[in-house]
């Protein structure tokens, strides 16, 4: 049995890997989260204290990583400052766990010789102009837009120097957006049931003519317990589901199932440096690991998700007051 340790397993990704390994795997799952306000505990009640543990702390505090690692035989790195738009307000956050934070866990990982997933986004490859019929793979040039997505952007780059300059056995992922259950209620599908279910029309950046290709969370986790299991050392593997919508689309979906008029939104303040239009092609993980997506219908995954946030209030109810609080001082 193999112990891995997976870093941010308290947030909405990572906590929905934590499940997938328990729920597929035999493997025991340590999380080591620092529980900003993006963490949830109850996100990871009721799993078998046999093969869990939680131990909250910083991934760059070396002493601490150091520890753990040693007595782990794999690394998942999720572990991040995770959000656009509190990147464009206070971009120091993102670069200590984002950069310092990586560097701390290839540093224990190179002393260890302990096996390295790191967890990254789309977002590292810049936008895309909507009628481009390109889409990102795996060698699309590096051009991050945002204070986020540089900070992830220098991650992946230290991960690659690592392996090249230490010979860390690591791979990466690029996945792109994901949705599902036990999102935080500052992203964009969450923001708008919640805000829907409390009687407030959502918010659509700009003119909501900005594309994202949306995949399930639970088919990001198979991807990476994929990609952990079988991926070849140095690689970087693209993850996404074909998902492409634009956020207008999107909101008039969660308006319609839930009920209301499709146009009951409002158009708000756009983001600054907001990129257009994300699209993955992941054609060398579906060709040489056989991975696929489950859920191909975004509309289902939606009306699940919805129901989620419907029965699930005492889990996000008490985010919901700061994370508008947030919004409302940047004019959104
Ligand atoms: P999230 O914000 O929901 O969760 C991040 C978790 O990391 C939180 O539990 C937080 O407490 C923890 N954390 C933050 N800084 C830490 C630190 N210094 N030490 C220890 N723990 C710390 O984020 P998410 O949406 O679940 O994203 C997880 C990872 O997946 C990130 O690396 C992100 O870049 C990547 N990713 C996200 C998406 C997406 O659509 N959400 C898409 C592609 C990649
Ligand atoms: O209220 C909103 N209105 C709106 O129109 C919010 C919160 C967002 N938006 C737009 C901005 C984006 O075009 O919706 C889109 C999605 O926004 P976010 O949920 O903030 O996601 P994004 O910026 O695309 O980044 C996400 O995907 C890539 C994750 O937050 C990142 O962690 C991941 O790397």
């Amino acid at each position: 049995m193999s112990h891995i340790l997976v870093t941010g397993g308290a947030g909405f990704i990572g906590s929905n890997f934590v499940h997938h390994v328990l729920d597929n795997t035999v493997h025991h799952v340590t999380v080591l989260d620092k529980l900003t306000y993006a963490a949830n505990t109850a996100s990871l009640e009721g799993l078998p204290a046999s093969r869990f543990t939680l131990v909250q702390g910083d991934i760059a505090d070396a002493d601490l990583v150091d520890d753990l690692v040693a007595g782990h035989d794999a690394v998942v790195h999720y572990a991040a400052e995770s959000h656009n738009d509190n990147s464009l307000d206070d971009p120091r956050p993102f670069l200590e766990s984002n950069v310092i934070g990586t560097y701390t866990l290839l540093e224990a990982a190179r002393r260890h010789g302990t096996r390295f997933h790191h967890i990254s986004t789309d977002e590292v490859y810049g936008d895309l102009a909507l009628d481009d019929p390109n889409r990102f793979t795996e060698s699309t040039a590096y051009n991050p837009s945002s204070p986020y997505s540089s900070t992830k952007a220098a991650s992946d780059l230290l991960v690659r120097a690592w392996v090249r300059s230490f010979g860390v056995d690591a791979t990466i992922s690029n996945c792109s957006n994901n949705y599902g259950p036990y999102q935080h209620v500052e992203k964009f599908i969450p923001r708008q049931i919640t805000n829907v279910l409390t009687g407030v029309r959502p918010k659509l950046y700009g003119a909501g003519a900005n594309v994202r290709d949306w995949i399930h969370a639970d088919d990001h986790s198979s991807a990476v317990l994929t990609i952990l299991e079988h991926g070849r050392i140095g690689e970087t593997y693209l993850i996404g589901a074909d998902g492409e919508m634009n956020n207008r689309e999107v909101v008039e979906m969660i308006l319609g199932q839930l009920g209301q008029p499709t146009d009951a939104y409002d158009l708000v303040t756009d983001r600054v440096g907001h990129d257009l239009r994300y699209a993955i092609d992941s054609t060398k993980l579906r060709s040489e690991l056989s991975w696929e997506p489950r859920y191909t219908n975004f509309a289902e995954g939606l009306a699940a998700t919805i129901a989620w946030y419907q029965s699930n209030r005492d889990w996000w109810e008490p985010q919901k007051d700061a994370a508008e609080a947030r919004y409302a001082a940047q004019g959104r």
